[in-house]
């Protein structure tokens, strides 16, 4: 069955919106399995299994002014050019007032975002990669250089990654080497999840959050549907609590690297709901 191709109650026109939803499904530095394309797609199908009231947090989502813009033109550039056209529209929404919240796409998306805010802003990655590598297959966007590209613009202590369980040395022992902050998915078990956000939270003293959720953040048993799969990840519920506790901050987010494909659509749902709490977090911290 085929639902409307815009997120579910997204059914506000762009002038009023206060959020800008949008796709961005370009997977060309994909890795090793690909798709993340169809994730705007996928992900849009997937809102419309979700009722409009919220009974966890009480919020009738028809009341917050969402606009769908669809999806930007990115098929047939390079990572470079995404970057820049990513950057171009985002600072077209920020210019407005508007809250960017976009659809990969694979994780090269994100710097180009991020690029568009202030270099005062934070940053927060959930991600099972660190990511950090200074250039991947002869790319300095490629997906596995996410958050150095991210380094060209944002302070390295304003960025926080939290979940990882996976790096090369050499980027590992770098991103130690320059302080990077990070709570790999081990140290959450072991400390747990409300001591990760406490000492997320000190280390990023109030500032406002871009939050970059890779899917692959989450156990593959939770959201198999992802382009590199990564064990001993996260329960969605581990995302909804760092979610929760950090949307009076946000300021915009993006969902990257669902690769609808390889699963039965449950990773298309689960980052369609992450969208959704992710929005009425912010709405409900705006409106307090
Ligand atoms: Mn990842």
């Amino acid at each position: 069955m085929e639902f409307p191709n815009y997120f579910a109650d997204a059914e506000s026109n762009f002038d009023d919106a206060s959020y800008i939803l949008f796709g961005v499904p370009f997977e060309k530095t994909s890795s090793f399995r690909h798709g993340a394309g169809k994730a705007p797609h996928e992900v849009r199908q997937a809102s419309w299994n979700f009722e409009r009231y919220d009974l966890r947090t009480g919020i009738n989502l028809e009341k917050i002014l969402v606009h769908d813009y669809g999806d930007l033109d990115v098929q047939n550039l390079t990572s470079k050019e995404v970057f820049e056209t990513t950057k171009t529209f985002t600072s077209t929404l920020l210019a407005k007032q508007k809250i960017p919240i976009a659809i990969g796409g694979d994780h090269s998306i994100t710097p180009g975002i991020i690029a568009a805010f202030p270099k005062e802003i934070a940053v927060i990655s959930l991600d099972a990669h660190m990511d950090f590598r200074q250039k991947y297959k002869n790319d300095i966007h490629n997906h596995a250089c996410v958050i150095r590209r991210v380094t060209d613009h944002i302070p390295i202590r304003n960025i926080a990654i939290v979940g990882i369980r996976s790096a090369e040395k050499e980027e590992y022992e770098q991103a130690q080497r320059q302080e990077l902050f990070f709570r790999d998915a081990f140290t959450l078990k072991k400390i747990g999840i409300e001591k990760t956000i406490q000492q997320t939270k000190t280390h990023l003293k109030g500032k406002k959050i871009y939050l970059t959720l890779d899917i692959d953040v989450v156990d593959p048993a939770y959201a198999p549907g992802t382009s590199t799969p990564e064990p001993f990840g996260l329960t969605p519920m581990d995302v909804l609590e760092i979610i929760d506790a950090f949307s009076p901050q946000l300021i915009g987010c993006d969902i990257v690297e669902v690769c609808p494909s390889y699963d039965h659509g449950q990773t298309a749902v689960l980052a369609a709901k992450f969208i959704q709490t992710c929005i009425s977090g912010i709405w409900r911290n705006k409106e307090a």
